[in-house]
């Protein structure tokens, strides 16, 4: 692999008088990790996987998975390795798959290929592998070692491993201050809180994620593209003549206020637009009409454009004066206003505050969605903090004073005493031109900082 900067073994326990061939072990697992971490803008919905087959000392094959659909990093490593694989240890940073997806399995290539040994850093979560990768391979007589530099392979994928272990994605909320902890001036104005570099790593977070989740507050405020403007030069993994992939974006709008004319219905890409279900929300019976839609693409919901025959009566004439039969039928006016826009509809059961999160999320995960970044005001993402849903925070901090007028990050009700504060562990902090990026976490370090490299 070339453009790779030199490898650096992770620090572990230290271990007064290591065996070299253990230091080897750490070498070329560490290698696989960093293999892994070229697919970082690209493998979704997969994980990212790297493998390196050494033979007698020498590295004799190195592959890593690009893309859902192409091959794994194991065949790739393998092919490089040629016979030289025969006898060999193969490292791979995630368990061998063992089932057929849209590639066959990687135990039967590392099997067919006479591998004599296989260390993972970790096992794959995927139910239909989940240690069975492993026990193929001693079956077939290959020696197995696994959990090597674990921790480091984990924070490659932190997006599917929860979806897979929780049926949840991953969510970051970044947001952008003041030092003084202001997202806009008394006056509402909020355009650039931050500086061009900072505003530039934010790009590197979408460009990893899967989905971008805003609020119709934002929306409306802001007009948002919420979508990747980075080249493919810039995002390692990508060749040249290759688009960069757009996030979906998801508007969080329980009654459908986003104008179909809003910016980032016209970009490359699709937009989901989670609304408060009419039927959980009350305004409706079993009247089919009450159905709206998500879209054809998205297609979970059978979709009122094609419900509904054009001249078919509606349910304005029961109810004029605005009560419940007018307020669906306006929301279907809408829906089809958005979706002829190409927006996606999606109706969501209402929460604790407006419509369901965890329920919007896990059908994200459903959708295969790893890795959601918010990218919201103070009521999103103060719900989603309450609601238990926050994986990490990414806070850039501008060095201006805003003044106590203007808005706060988070709206946390209900936080009185010390004993409601809610805690958080930097994982990283670092300077991005002149801005502080602040990555933090629930409770003890364990996830990845994210953002741009360097
Ligand atoms: C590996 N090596 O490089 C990757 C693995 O549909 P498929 O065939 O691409 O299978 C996807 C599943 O395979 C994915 O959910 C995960 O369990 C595993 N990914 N496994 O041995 C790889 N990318
Ligand atoms: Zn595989």
């Amino acid at each position: 692999m070339t453009g790779l900067s030199p490898i650096i073994v992770p620090a572990g326990t230290p271990d007064p008088d290591p065996p070299r061939d253990r230091i080897a072990d750490r070498v070329h697992m560490a290698r696989a990790i960093r293999l892994a971490a070229q697919g970082l803008y690209t493998t979704e919905p997969n994980p990212r996987v790297g493998c390196v087959i050494v033979k007698d000392g020498v590295v004799v094959g190195e592959g890593w998975h690009r893309r859902a659909g192409g091959p794994h990093a194991e065949p790739i490593a393998l092919a490089a390795a040629g016979d030289a694989a025969r006898g060999a240890t193969a490292y791979v940073s995630l368990e061998p798959c063992c089932h057929h997806g849209r590639t066959p399995p990687c135990t039967d290539a590392l099997l067919a290929a006479g591998v004599a040994r296989v260390v993972v850093a970790m096992t794959d979560p995927n139910p239909l592998v989940a240690g069975s990768g492993l026990d193929r391979l001693r079956a077939g007589g290959v020696a197995v070692d696994q959990g090597l530099l674990e921790a480091e392979a984990r924070r490659l994928n932190p997006g599917f491993i929860k979806r897979m272990e929780r049926g949840l994605p991953y969510v970051r909320v970044k947001l952008a201050a003041s030092l003084d902890g202001r997202t806009a001036m008394a006056s509402g104005e909020s355009q650039w809180i931050t500086a061009a570099a900072a505003r530039r790593d934010v790009q590197y977070l979408r460009a990893r994620s899967s989905a971008i989740l805003t609020g119709v507050g934002t929306l409306l405020a802001d007009d948002p593209s919420l979508n990747v403007r980075l080249s493919p030069t810039d995002l390692p993994g990508l060749g040249l003549d290759e688009a960069v992939r757009q996030p979906l974006r998801v508007v969080v709008d329980s009654r459908l206020r986003t104008p179909p004319t809003s910016r980032l219905l016209g970009l490359p890409g699709q937009t989901l637009i989670a609304c408060l279900d009419p039927e959980a929300d009350g305004l409706s019976s079993d009247n089919p009409e009450t159905h709206l839609t998500a879209g054809p693409h998205l297609t979970p919901f059978p979709t009122a454009s094609r419900d509904r025959e054009p001249d078919q009566p509606i349910s304005r004439e029961l109810d004029r004066n605005g009560g419940p039969h007018a307020r669906l039928e306006a929301m279907r006016e809408r829906a089809l206003r958005l979706e002829a826009a190409g927006a996606g509809i999606l109706p969501v059961p209402p929460g604790p505050r407006g419509l369901d999160l965890e329920t919007l999320l896990r059908y994200l995960a459903r959708m295969e969605i790893n890795e959601v970044l918010i990218e919201a005001g103070a009521t999103l993402a103060g719900s989603a903090l309450q609601a238990g849903l926050v994986d990490e925070l990414v806070l850039y901090l501008a060095p201006h004073l805003m003044g106590d007028g203007g808005l706060g990050l988070f709206h946390l009700p209900g936080l009185e005493r010390m004993g409601d504060r809610l805690a958080l562990h930097v994982q990283d902090l670092r300077k991005i031109g002149p801005d502080l990026r602040i990555t933090a976490v629930w409770g003890p370090c364990v996830l990845p900082p994210s953002g741009s490299p360097g």
